[in-house]
């Protein structure tokens, strides 16, 4: 297949799947076309994506640059001149709409929703119209947890086939002679990682770490960027425990410190998914998750804990009875099994191939034709 995939280069976690997507797509022999306005983080410079930058013009007559219209005309010359058969967006907002101005009905769209484009953009009066008809006319809409999907039948109207994130188990593995680069031999080593956005409330987890400090010896690293970053380190400073708080901002390589680490710390508000979660398991590392969004579809009693939003003294509870149980070995072990067993990038890959299969063939739809609870909805898989 000639595939049009879209996504946002940084940082985030729905690049971080388009990309990881889209380069085992490229690698099972279809041709994938990557179009973002610069190169993923996660794509890998060897990869056979070719990868289309989309480039915005600058012009003093615009109040903003122009991103949705540059990406529709981006795709829109590729379906001319490239025969894209597909296109594949992640993220709604604006990407489910420049897609459609693109395509106008000439080729099927697949679009993936992650998270704050349901819960946050999605709910916005400016979008929210504009991003569920465009979603209502697509081939097929997937989200990446039952959580997301039944946000998403409120938001948009519109019913998402479920397909979980996958995490690349040869990449994130377990690495614990790296330990000793972040902590002393004595101390236990707690890692967050985000993009630092509000949402993930990074400054409870440094609250969070001076409650278990005061019970243990343990350090936090933690690892890559966003707005939250500076009130994150503040209030470290302001608590006295900016000493154990090591943050590195170039995520790269996170399987490195990752798997490292003695547990995952994961504080949000609300995930779609959580991928960074499911990246720490695949390193046998357990997670401590707030129990919001998609995060309980993925996080059993087996690798980690779930804990109530908000409820900082449990979640340092959590974090202590974890760290100081025997059990913490197996259950290192278990999660990394658990990871490379229900969420290997071949199954999740092929769930994406079939639903492609069922878009191409069920494309042009009749659309004229189709039955009132037909009309939009998504394909099965
Ligand atoms: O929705 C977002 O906040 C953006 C998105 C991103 O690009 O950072 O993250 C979402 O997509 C990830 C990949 O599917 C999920 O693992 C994250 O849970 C989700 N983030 C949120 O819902 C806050």
């Amino acid at each position: 297949m000639r595939i049009g995939m879209v996504c946002y280069p940084g940082l985030g976690g729905s690049g971080i799947v388009a990309s990881e997507l889209a380069d085992r797509l490229a690698r099972r022999g279809h041709q994938v076309f990557l179009f973002a306005t610069e190169p993923p983080l996660r794509l890998p410079t060897d990869s056979p994506v070719r990868f289309v930058p989309v480039e915005v013009p600058h012009y003093p007559v615009f109040p903003a640059p122009l991103y949705t219209l540059a990406l529709a005309g981006a795709l829109e010359r590729a379906i001319r001149e490239e025969g894209l058969e597909l296109i594949h967006t992640h993220y709604a907002i604006p990407h489910a709409v420049a897609a459609e101005l693109a395509a106008e009905g000439r080729i099927p769209l697949v679009h993936t929703l992650h998270g704050t484009d349901v819960t946050l953009l999605g709910r916005d009066p400016a979008y929210q119209q504009l991003t569920s008809r465009a979603l209502k006319k697509a081939a097929a809409v997937t989200a990446v947890s039952h959580n997301l999907a039944q946000q998403a039948q409120r938001t948009f109207g519109v019913s998402p086939t479920v397909i979980y994130n996958a995490v690349d188990t040869e990449r994130f593995r377990p690495n614990p002679t790296a330990k000793r680069f972040y902590a002393a031999l004595d101390e236990f080593l707690l890692v967050h990682a985000s993009n630092f956005r509000a949402v993930k409330r990074v400054g409870d987890i440094v609250h969070v770490y001076a409650k278990v400090r005061q019970r243990l010896k343990a350090r936090l690293v933690l690892l890559g960027t966003g707005p939250e970053r500076a009130e994150a380190l503040s209030i470290a400073h302001n608590l006295g425990v900016d000493d154990g708080v090591t943050s590195l901002a170039t995520a790269k390589n996170p399987e490195e410190v990752l798997g490292a680490a003695d547990l995952f710390l994961l504080a949000s508000e609300y995930e779609g998914f959580g991928q960074s979660g499911l990246e720490a398991l695949a390193c046998g590392v357990p997670v401590v998750a707030t129990r919001v969004g998609g995060i309980p579809e993925w996080l059993t009693p087996e690798v980690g804990r779930l804990v109530e939003f908000g409820d900082l003294e449990g979640f340092a509870q959590a974090v202590v009875e974890l760290l100081t149980s025997e059990k913490l070995p197996a259950m290192r072990e278990a999660a990394r099994a658990y990871a490379e067993a229900h969420f290997h990038p071949e199954v999740i890959t092929q769930q994406y191939e079939a639903l492609y299969q069922a878009a191409l063939q069920g494309w042009p739809y009749p659309h004229d034709r189709l039955s009132p609870g037909r009309r939009g909805g998504p394909v099965g898989v």
